[in-house]
């Protein structure tokens, strides 16, 4: 007699995300994050970078047509959303470059129908070589639209001190910074030092409004690596997916980006690439 198998199914995880052409960075960082974490990994792409090589490495970069995100987002929630019946059920998301307010306008409309329980906002505010004046108004959509929707909420350096308003020196700054984007957002924050805080160690602040924890490892040289921010966001969506707390989910994605530097790729661009196989 053979008895029924029992069918397990991955947890399933979505980035509505940039294409970076050279696959350090964007939704190509993601997929292999979720890949290496263990979870079924979505792709919905918002626009196309290309770094340029005959211009300073500068962002070459093109909105994917409004409609055509739309149309993603709407394949991707019938067929694993809330109301879809599939055994693996899509609530977790993670927002990385979006680009334009028109596209902000898209997927705020998508997260508010979604009915997504985690949102994990890569809060990306500049592209390098975007005009300025554009830039601005990106970035001015994204703190209204899309951070009142994010769970969890993973700013840079630059981002916090833009996103609090204040000027980050040191670990208590950055730990201010932290509890002031907890304040405004409801999010989960992970607020990373990374190489921009002198000291031996990069240095994150976890903040959740009732826990806060510095997560520290030893740097790795002092020059920042290409995904590694997108790599940490896609590590806490893929560990928020399969059910861990968003303070486990920052340790393990701490954990996961560390290794990932340490066996970092080197390319012909003045940056280096985090490996996410560095773990294995
Ligand atoms: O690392 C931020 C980032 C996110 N998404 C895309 C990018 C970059 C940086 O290059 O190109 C698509």
């Amino acid at each position: 007699m053979t008895s029924a198998a029992v069918e397990t199914y991955p947890s399933v995880a979505l980035t509505i995300a940039g294409s970076e052409a050279t696959g350090g960075a964007g939704a190509q960082a993601d997929l292999k994050t979720f890949q290496e974490l263990g979870v079924f990994g979505i792709a919905n792409l918002t626009c196309i970078v290309s770094f340029n090589p005959n211009d300073n490495w500068n962002h070459r970069f093109v909105p994917v047509d409004q409609q055509v995100i739309a149309d993603q987002l709407e394949a991707t929630t019938a067929a694993y959303g809330a109301a879809s019946g599939a055994p693996s059920l899509l609530d977790t998301v993670k927002i990385g470059m979006l680009g334009s307010p028109a596209t902000i306008s898209t997927v705020s409309s998508a997260l508010v129908t979604g009915g997504f329980t985690n949102v994990v906002l890569d809060p990306v505010l500049i592209c390098k070589g975007q005009e300025p004046g554009h830039a601005l108004d990106t970035d001015q959509a994204l703190k209204a639209q899309i951070l009142p929707l994010a769970t969890f909420v993973t700013p840079n350096h630059f981002e916090a001190e833009s996103l609090s308003g204040m000027e980050i020196t040191d670990v208590e700054s950055l730990k201010a910074a932290a509890i002031r984007i907890h304040e405004l957002s409801g999010a989960a924050v992970l607020a990373k030092g990374g190489v921009r805080l002198a000291g031996p160690d990069a240095v994150d602040v976890y903040y959740d409004g009732g826990t806060l924890e510095v997560l520290s490892a030893p740097k790795v040289g002092e020059v920042a690596v290409s995904g590694a921010g997108c790599s940490l966001a896609a590590a806490v969506t893929a560990e928020l997916a399969k059910g861990a707390t968003p303070l486990e989910a920052a340790r393990t994605a701490k954990a996961f980006v560390t290794a990932g530097i340490r066996n970092r790729v080197a390319s012909g661009a003045p940056f280096d690439a985090l490996w996410q196989g560095g773990p294995r």
